[in-house]
């Protein structure tokens, strides 16, 4: 596990601020580069950054999850959640909230900056991670690559060519991406549920196919053997994996943090964005404490800022500065474009005989493919359901090629992004979910599950979204490389540069286009 440096050991420099900033903090922290935010996009531009030699700034809000809980582990289980499963909640928000319509799966739970966070907006919410790794310590690990043909339909104007060739290879190298044994997988009872789920779809005239995953597939094997800590096999995921995952802190901000050159600041949130009269850009970040107090307002100066704040936070922080004058040459574009990536949850109910078996892993290894069919083109990922008895629910996520979009607007009330999605946008997810997956169910005589999301009979998990995608568009909001319209030296990284839509699991992407953008801002923009 990664061990943080102090700013001081870094060499640091505390700058004195101008009296025209009097009512700001008086002192602020300087470094060349400062990157918001540590998830994939944030990663990688701290560590291609410490290792071109340049002295950089991590600010994450969430907290370092390396120390262990009264029961010795980092994480809580997804069993018996605590305080460490949310971000601030009283109660747990899983995603899958009810059985048999019985509220038996969410907790209370203490205050506390928790690893998962589910930010609500009017018609949507969107489930994040909160910490050193961001969304890698909570996700499923799939790391599946585009289809070229999709991939080249969103992003028109970047070289599919050199992504396939050299973005796409560094980002699964450097993931640690690997795929299940075939052979185990046909074996484990582990994984009878995704070969129940393939079944199914087989019948239906469906093909299905491997994913990819960061998950280490020999230490899955070895917790099946009873010979490694289980993880996996233990229930652990969006809470956190305690063992297994090779998630970000474990991948690039360790090596990131190897170069010397990187700091991490956790618990600090940045607010606001503006630029100095001399070019550079000031940053003013809460410190909270783990009640969530804020304990200190800080101010930063950088020469480079990188955003690797997610869709959700580098929307946000774009679109207040542009709509509080403090970067008002900002693009108009910036808070649109942002979609779901079609996102639906669902669940079929199986025949008595199509068992699902009462041990499942964690880890998704098994999507269903029909993204090819043009008339309605879906990616279903087979996923878990693990509750340690046998009820034969075979559960999926389904990326539907939903044209909608939505838009952010700045609520200077509030003080923050407003999400405008609407019900009727989801329902354009649901209705390609369930041409599918009608089919599925004509195909094998089977009914959908309807009590799994809420008290009330639903079948689709229309309201929540696992991939929050765009707000700031490349090409759009920034330039072909993810440089800010109107400002130079001003960077995206994330999941917000991706057209609302990807038609596969979205961190591997997000990964390789940051890769691709740290290559081209080092060799272009900081040669000094
Ligand atoms: P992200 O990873 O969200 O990182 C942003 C970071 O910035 C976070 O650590 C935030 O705490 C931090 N931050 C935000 N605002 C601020 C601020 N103002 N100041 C300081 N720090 C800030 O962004 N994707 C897959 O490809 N495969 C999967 O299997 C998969 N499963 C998922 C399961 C779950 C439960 C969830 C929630 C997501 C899943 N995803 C999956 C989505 C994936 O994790 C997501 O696309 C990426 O994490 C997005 O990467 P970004 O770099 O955009």
């Amino acid at each position: 596990m990664v061990a943080l440096q102090t700013a001081a050991a870094m060499g640091f420099t505390r700058i004195g601020l101008q009296s025209a900033e009097a009512a700001e903090p008086d002192s602020a922290e300087s470094a060349p580069a400062i990157v918001v935010g540590s998830g994939y996009g944030g990663a990688v531009a701290a560590l291609r950054l410490g290792q071109a030699g340049i002295r950089t700034l991590v600010l994450e809000m969430g907290r370092l999850w390396n120390t262990s809980g009264p029961d010795g582990k980092v994480f809580c289980s997804t069993s018996a959640p605590d305080q460490r499963a949310m971000w601030f909640r009283t109660r747990t928000e899983a995603p899958l909230a009810t059985f048999l319509w019985l509220d038996v799966v969410n907790r209370d739970i203490g205050r506390y900056p928790g690893v998962l966070d589910r930010v609500h907006f009017d018609h949507m919410s969107v489930y994040v991670g909160r910490g050193v790794g961001g969304g890698s310590l909570v996700n499923g690990g799939m790391a599946p690559t585009p289809l070229p043909s999709y991939f080249s339909e969103q992003f028109p104007t970047v070289d599919a060519g050199e992504m396939y060739a050299t973005y796409f290879p560094r980002a699964r190298s450097m993931l640690g991406v690997n795929t299940v044994d075939p052979a185990w997988f046909e074996s484990t009872e582990w994984y009878r549920f995704a070969r129940t789920s393939r079944k199914a779809a087989a019948n239906a005239g469906l093909k299905t196919a491997f994913v990819p995953n960061v998950y280490d597939f020999d230490y899955m094997r070895r917790e099946a053997a009873g010979t490694a800590t289980r993880s996996a096999l233990a229930g652990e995921v969006i809470y956190g994996n305690n063992h297994g995952k090779r998630s970000l802190d474990k991948t690039y901000l360790a090596a990131a943090l190897g170069t010397g050159n990187v700091t991490i600041n956790t618990l600090e949130k940045v607010r606001e964005i503006r630029r100095a009269a001399d070019g550079t850009y000031l940053l003013t970040a809460d410190r909270i404490d783990v009640s969530g107090t804020v304990v200190e307002t800080k101010q930063y100066g950088c020469t480079y800022l990188f955003l690797g704040a997610g869709s959700l936070g580098t929307t946000e922080l774009l679109l207040r500065a542009r709509e509080t004058g403090a970067l008002p040459a900002l693009d108009a574009s910036v808070g649109t474009g942002w979609g779901t990536n079609g996102n639906v949850m669902l669940g079929r109910a199986n025949h008595l005989w199509d068992t699902v078996g009462a041990n499942e892993s964690t880890i998704p290894v098994m999507g269903i493919d029909d993204w090819a069919n043009t008339d309605n083109p879906v990616f279903a990922e087979i996923a878990p359901l693990p509750m340690g008895l046998e009820h034969w629910v075979s559960l999926y996520l389904a990326i539907t090629k939903n044209p909608e979009r939505a838009s952010f607007s700045y609520d200077a009330a509030a003080d923050s992004a407003k999400l405008g999605w609407t019900a009727a946008q989801s329902a354009v997810s649901v209705s390609m979910a369930k041409k599918l997956f009608d089919r599925i169910n004509a195909a094998n005589a089977t009914i959908y599950r309807y009590d799994l999301f809420g008290t009330t009979a639903k079948a689709f998990a229309d309201d929540f979204t696992y991939h929050p995608l765009g707000g700031c568009v490349l090409g759009r909001a920034t330039d072909d490389y993810g440089r800010v319209k109107g400002y130079s030296k001003l960077y995206v990284t994330d999941g917000s540069l991706v057209p609302g839509s990807l038609g596969v699991n979205p961190f591997l992407t997000i990964t390789a286009l940051a890769e691709r953008t740290m290559t081209r801002v080092l060799a272009e923009d900081t040669a000094s």
